[in-house]
């Protein structure tokens, strides 16, 4: 296959040991980061060395970051930003010193990603993540104190309202600003050390809190991917994100980036829109979600797609404790899926 299979990892502190993750058949390449380091530092060369160590020790590559975090100064164009963009791009160097090919980042203010739980239980006792309005309903960020799970939980309430401020300040204009200026310097020291930078989409991508969000959506996406024009400004394309918005044709979206050769990184997983746009995390078989896996995997085959694929978010099954959405189980399922339906898409297509 020409698809490289990976799995996240969070170092040490991860129940889910390296050694399991080799028996998945076909697993390749383990996505991590320096995880104790906060945003706008510098990781470690000792910390990176030690990951790939560990990794090759048990048959595994550390070729994929996830991610290197862009400080909230970057995102709002503060004076502090080009000190920090320094700080991003020596991580770049260092990462890909110790073999990194591709780098994962997001450019969403404030919130990472947005669950209103991670433990729902479904019918057949498997729990996943979930964002139902109505649990979301009636939280007001400037007022409330928010306890949402994909909040850095380093923030105080106060800093929390501050920053929601600044964003409503510079607003979907703003960021685009800011995201420019990101690129315009990052990327070209990218290319130098030959790293994928690999932009994660919003998630959701829609509003949340009144919050700037601007990697969507395919119009936008081809307006990020303009700025600078150059396979080293990539996509990490995680269908769970783009597929919680109706509106998202992933497969189409995949189809078409794919072609192009910006995909540098594939989240694979499913999600299940509600009737009134809340979502569930499913297993990865399409008919469990609303999104056509086979499709997906069909158009990146079809394109000869070359690059990083991992099964996103899991489910807990058969008992598990862990981290929501990382557990071994369900993420070793899909990976077994995705290693299905990308041995007979390629196989078809060689006989045609
Ligand atoms: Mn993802």
């Amino acid at each position: 296959m020409k698809m490289k299979l990976s799995f996240r990892w969070y170092g040490d502190t991860d129940p889910v040991s390296l050694k399991y993750i080799s028996q998945i058949p076909g697993m390749r390449s383990i996505v991590s980061a320096v995880y104790d380091v906060k945003p706008g530092e510098v990781w470690p060369e000792e910390a990176l060395k030690a990951m790939k160590e560990q990794c090759e020790s048990n048959g595994l590559v550390f070729d994929v970051v996830e991610s290197i975090p862009v400080h909230e100064d970057i995102k709002l164009g503060k004076p502090d930003a080009d000190r920090l963009l320094d700080v991003y791009c020596e991580n770049i160097r260092r990462c890909a010193k110790y073999g990194v090919k591709c780098v994962t980042y997001n450019f969403m203010p404030v919130f990472d990603w947005t669950r209103t739980q991670l433990d729902k239980e479904a019918k057949d006792g498997s729990t996943s993540l979930v964002m139902y309005w109505e649990q979301m309903k009636g939280l007001d960020p400037l007022k409330d104190d928010i306890h949402l799970p994909g909040l850095d939980s380093s923030y105080t309430q106060e800093e929390v309202r501050e920053l929601i401020s600044a964003y409503g300040e510079i607003g979907e204009e703003g960021l685009w600003k800011n995201l420019e200026r990101f690129l315009k310097k990052v990327i070209p020291v990218a290319e130098e050390c030959g790293v994928r930078m690999a932009i994660h989409p919003d998630d959701p991508p829609y509003p949340i809190f009144g919050l700037p969000r601007i990697i969507t959506c395919e119009e936008n996406l081809d307006r990020m991917l303009s700025i600078v024009d150059s396979p080293a400004n990539s996509l990490c394309l995680c269908t769970g994100s783009l597929g919680c918005a109706e509106s998202n044709d992933v497969p189409k979206m995949v189809e078409k980036y794919a072609k192009a050769d910006r995909i540098a990184f594939m989240h694979i997983r499913n999600v299940k829109i509600l009737e009134d746009g809340s979502f569930e995390e499913r297993a990865h078989l399409s008919s469990c979600g609303s999104l056509d896996i086979y499709k997906i995997v069909k158009a990146l085959a079809d394109n000869d797609f070359d690059g990083y694929v991992r099964p996103d978010h899991g489910r807990m099954i058969w008992g598990e404790t862990g981290k929501p959405g990382y557990g071994l189980f369900d993420r070793a399922l899909g990976a077994a899926y995705i290693n299905g339906l990308f041995e007979a898409c390629e196989k078809e297509k060689e006989s045609n």
